[in-house]
């Protein structure tokens, strides 16, 4: 009885302010890919790849050019979505070590306490426990793409067949079918695409086989003055396998992924990858040749794997749409960071430069954002759990750091954020060493530390690919001055004491402390 009356007194606010007519709350769908990049999404001008479905959530609502993320990687970024606060406040800094404390904040708790049924289905990549969801059905740590196991919330680990798109999509609808349909629902789809190693759905296996992609220009990249990036271990050429990544299999693969396939299964992915691998074979290529072929095979595989994700995607509308939702449903769409598509020669994120600082981020939400509009305000994942509440009226909690997107995307701000605060942590697989930094309208000023001592400053408008590292040039020293100073003042504002020592410390030239 009380949950009527407080939607009562939510409708009576909404109706007196910005907010839709409706009588009811929102329902709210997220849909969080992994890995899957604004370079591979044509409604970011992408050419080299068509993503219908997922424009459709652009064309229906708003598409944000410059959504970015508070540490590239992804168990760390589906926390700060989950939280709405930075990896320092919610604990989990790294993948490797950190552990999610699921009793924690969370604005699905808050969402629950106001009558909405929540779900997370698909990859959710923080652990066996989560909390503030009515329903789960999530994959075990990375999961799988054939044949994957779910653990599914009461019942524990199930084994399903087929392509884990398709099961993920299945089981959204499945939930959707049994809930109670008199209250809101907050519901998050965790896609695996396209995370390494790209293994497309089998029917997709062959689509971009006539396709050869253009070098990014800065593929041969010589890391001049980015000792961080001259450090990494994320190259097509040095870390990309040829039999792991690239499915250049010896007989015997012992590959997870692989062998999980049915005999019939695997009679498909080997019709399609045996007359590559003989071919490569009778190339017999080698320097540059080797590494721009594996260039193209990685975008065939990564662009094909996108393909089932954006067709589920399709599904996810479709349904909304044939069970009239679609005028009620908050949709959004993201990745838990970008990637690089050969940008710097390299495939992985985790370095704030722009390819896998920034991430794909559209959202479509009728009757409050126009449909068709292009905004390139600077926000966060870190606002979406904030937007989220603010959407259904439920009141922000204190420690919420980031902020609703919605006076920005309705117009009734003009401005959104000025400055980007970025802090990632992690030390190990890809060699990139913890740095942050923020990024304003025209510059990015980086501190790495840990394994590489430095400091980076880009002019994104001079350099927008990042390949000329100016920090100590005369002509910017006013700019590197005021930069610092916006730093710090970002660093105070979210409370990272651990970046506030490290900036502290006086630094005079590039070190490299290896391992
Ligand atoms: C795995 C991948 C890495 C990737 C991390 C983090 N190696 O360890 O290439 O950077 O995940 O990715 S793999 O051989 O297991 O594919 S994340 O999206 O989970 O953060
Ligand atoms: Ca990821």
């Amino acid at each position: 009885m009380h949950k009527l009356i407080l939607w009562g007194a939510m409708a009576l606010v909404m109706v007196s302010c910005t907010k839709p007519k409706e009588q009811k709350p929102p329902n709210i769908v997220i849909i969080v890919s992994d890995d899957h990049t604004r370079q591979a999404v044509s409604a970011y001008g992408s050419t080299i790849a068509q993503t219908p479905n997922i424009d459709r959530i652009a064309d229906e609502g708003v598409l944000l050019t410059n959504a970015y993320v508070t540490n590239s990687i992804c168990g760390p970024s589906r926390a700060v979505l989950l939280t709405g606060k930075y990896s320092h406040k919610n604990g989990f800094r790294r993948n490797s070590d950190s552990k999610f404390e699921s009793d924690q904040d969370q604005f699905v708790k808050h969402l629950q306490a106001a009558g909405y049924q929540t779900a997370w289905i698909g990859k959710y990549h923080l652990g066996k426990d989560p909390q503030g969801f009515d329903h789960y059905e999530i994959l075990p740590g990375q999961g799988y793409y054939y044949n994957p196991d779910f653990i599914v919330k009461d019942s524990g680990r199930v084994n399903r067949t087929g392509y884990v798109s398709d099961l993920v999509e299945d089981a959204a609808e499945n939930w959707l079918d049994r809930r109670e349909d008199d209250k809101p629902f907050c519901l998050v789809i965790g896609h695996k695409a396209t995370h390494r190693t790209w293994m497309p759905d089998l029917q997709d296996l062959d689509k971009y086989d006539e396709v050869t992609f253009p070098l990014p220009d800065n593929f041969y990249d010589d890391y001049e003055g980015r000792q961080a990036a001259m450090e990494q271990d994320m190259t097509v050429d040095k870390t990309m396998i040829l039999g792991y990544d690239l499915k250049m299999y010896a007989e015997d693969t012992k590959d997870g992924n692989v062998s999980r396939l049915t005999p019939e299964q695997r009679a498909k992915f080997d019709a399609h990858y045996k007359p590559i691998h003989r071919e490569l074979d009778s190339l017999n290529l080698s320097g540059k040749d080797l590494v721009e072929w594996k260039y193209q095979q990685y975008m065939r595989d990564y662009l094909a794997t996108a393909e089932s994700m954006d067709r589920n995607i399709g599904r996810t509308l479709d349904y909304l749409e044939a069970h009239g939702l679609d005028e009620n449903t908050i949709v959004i769409y993201t990745s838990d960071q970008g990637f690089y598509l050969g940008e710097h020669g390299w495939f992985d994120k985790r370095f704030m430069y722009e390819e896998s600082f920034s991430t794909p981020m559209m959202m479509k939400y009728p009757g409050v954002i126009q449909p068709g509009t292009k905004s390139d305000a600077m926000v966060m994942n870190l606002d979406i759990a904030p937007t989220m509440l603010d959407a259904a009226n439920v009141e922000i909690p204190e420690g919420i750091q980031g902020e609703s997107m919605l006076p920005v995307l309705t117009g009734e701000e003009k401005q959104g954020r000025e400055v980007l605060y970025y802090h990632y942590y992690e030390v190990g697989e890809h060699n990139v060493s913890p740095h942050f930094g923020i990024k304003t309208d025209r510059y990015k000023l980086i501190r790495f530390y840990n394994q590489v001592v430095s400091w980076e400053l880009f002019d994104l408008e001079e350099d927008p690919k990042e390949m000329h590292n100016v920090y100590g040039e005369e002509h910017y020293q006013k700019v590197q001055e005021e930069m610092k100073v916006k730093l710090l003042e970002a660093i105070k504002k979210y409370e990272d004491t651990e970046a506030e020592e490290l900036f502290h410390e006086d630094i005079s030239s590039t070190e490299i402390k290896r391992k």
